[in-house]
């Protein structure tokens, strides 16, 4: 296990990453070259997750309320197989089952959450469109009063999980401004489709959703959510997890590459002898150790309930940013074989290219902080 610089981790903190870690040794790491081949989410891991507590992991009373390190060692144990089972696991927990605790009445809660735990009952979040990615503020899918009711119509793009999920957490403008409906994905005028030829996240669903006049009934919106604020709230909780995640897959590339360096020759000895990949690697494994600290701090200042959102924009814009850019220099270590699906690195890479976009492109996170230094944005 790569822990150069044995960071701090309580012993709750260490069972729940050696049993994700032993989870996904045995199980999931064995299948995921052949779902991302045939571009399949490994649906059949869901009851062993939700029996593991991976679900909700860090939710009071209806999740395991662990501590949100021990959230982020599974997001990482996670990703470290592939980012399709982190994704899947960061919209049920994060961008689901959060929004319902968080803004949900009880009775929403009581309905859904208990599901949502044991893997019976899968939800998506719908927030992008396809004219509105970066700049949410501007979506167009709305929500009409209709009697005790309400009526969506519009349109969500690139929704995780979209066509296998029960439950929409679906944000659309109303008179009062953006608010959050969770929506049953069985109502009449939903539909889901799934986004085909992707290259990146294949063991993960991807679809675009289609709401026609959605009648939902009053109990269907999210009472506590008030303006886009509260769905950019959601995303904190994700985002924190992708900073943990991507170390995961730094790390796995970082470990294929190490690997075959040592057992490949050239020249007659290993490629691991020579200077030049000594540096790629030690450069490789200093990324991953600060990247691991980053989010180490992330989860002890969250612990703290003194974590600011450009705080997680800063550890999921650095992080990704450093996966990426680890998977890219593993995978010129493996020469040719790099861009064979027999080794991780290169669907490591391609997934990695998503995770710098999704959940605010690194773009957007560099205005974050552009404007939490300066006191000015420059989106607009
Ligand atoms: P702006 O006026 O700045 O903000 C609107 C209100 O929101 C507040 N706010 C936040 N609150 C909590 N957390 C944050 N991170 C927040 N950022 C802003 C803000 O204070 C304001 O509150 P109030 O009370 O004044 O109304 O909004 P803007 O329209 O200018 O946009 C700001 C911007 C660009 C940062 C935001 O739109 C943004 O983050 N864009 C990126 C969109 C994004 O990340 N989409 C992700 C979609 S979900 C996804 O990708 C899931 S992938 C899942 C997986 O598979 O893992
Ligand atoms: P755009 O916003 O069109 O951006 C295109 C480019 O322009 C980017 O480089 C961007 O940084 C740049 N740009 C935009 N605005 C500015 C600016 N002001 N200044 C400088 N540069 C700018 N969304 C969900 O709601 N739910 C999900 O479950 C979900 N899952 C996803 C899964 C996958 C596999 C993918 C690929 C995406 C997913 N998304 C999801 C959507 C994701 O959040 C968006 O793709 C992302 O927010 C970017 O939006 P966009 O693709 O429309 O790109």
């Amino acid at each position: 296990m790569l822990n150069y610089f044995d960071i701090e981790l309580s012993d709750e903190e260490r069972l729940v990453q050696r049993t994700t870690r032993e989870w996904v040794d045995a199980e999931a790491m064995p299948i995921i070259a052949d779902c991302f081949e045939q571009g399949e989410f490994p649906k059949r891991l869901i009851p062993q997750m939700a029996e593991l507590g991976l679900l909700g992991a860090s939710l009071p009373k209806y999740g395991a309320g662990m501590p949100y390190t021990a959230y982020g060692l599974i997001c990482q144990e996670l990703e470290r197989c592939d980012t399709g089972l982190r994704s899947f696991v960061s919209v049920q927990s994060s961008l689901c089952m959060f929004p319902l605790y968080t803004f949900g009445t009880e009775q929403q809660q009581e309905r859904y959450l208990p599901k949502m735990v044991k893997g019976e009952l899968i939800g998506c979040f719908g927030l992008t469109e396809p004219d509105h990615g970066s700049d949410p503020g501007g979506m167009e899918t709305r929500a009409e009063r209709d009697g005790d009711g309400w009526v969506l119509n519009g349109t969500k793009m690139w929704i995780t999980n979209g066509s296998v999920a029960d439950l929409a957490i679906i944000w659309a403008r109303t008179p009062d401004g953006i608010r959050g409906f969770a929506v049953d994905t069985d109502t009449a005028g939903f539909s889901a489709r799934d986004v085909k030829h992707k290259l990146s996240l294949r063991a993960s669903v991807t679809s675009e959703l289609h709401l026609d006049d959605v009648r939902v009934p009053g109990s269907a919106l999210l009472a506590g959510t008030s303006g886009l604020g509260s769905a950019l709230k959601c995303l904190n909780e994700a985002r924190f997890g992708i900073a943990w995640g991507t170390v995961g897959a730094a790390m796995a590339c970082l470990e294929s590459a190490l690997e075959y360096a040592k057992i490949r020759p050239q020249f007659g000895k290993p490629i691991a002898a020579f200077q030049l990949t000594q540096a790629k690697l030690a450069d490789m494994l200093t990324a991953v150790t600060q990247g691991q600290l980053l989010a180490l701090q992330l989860g002890r200042l969250k612990e703290s309930g003194r974590l600011r959102s450009a705080q997680v924009s800063l550890a999921k814009r650095a992080n990704a940013a450093m996966a990426l850019d680890v998977a890219r220099t593993a995978r010129t270590i493996l020469g040719g074989n790099g861009i064979s699906l027999e080794h991780p690195i290169f669907r490591h890479m391609v997934n990695l290219e998503t995770v710098l976009t999704y959940e605010g492109t690194h773009e957007i996170h560099t205005l974050v902080l552009g404007q939490d230094l300066t006191g000015i944005a420059a989106y607009h």
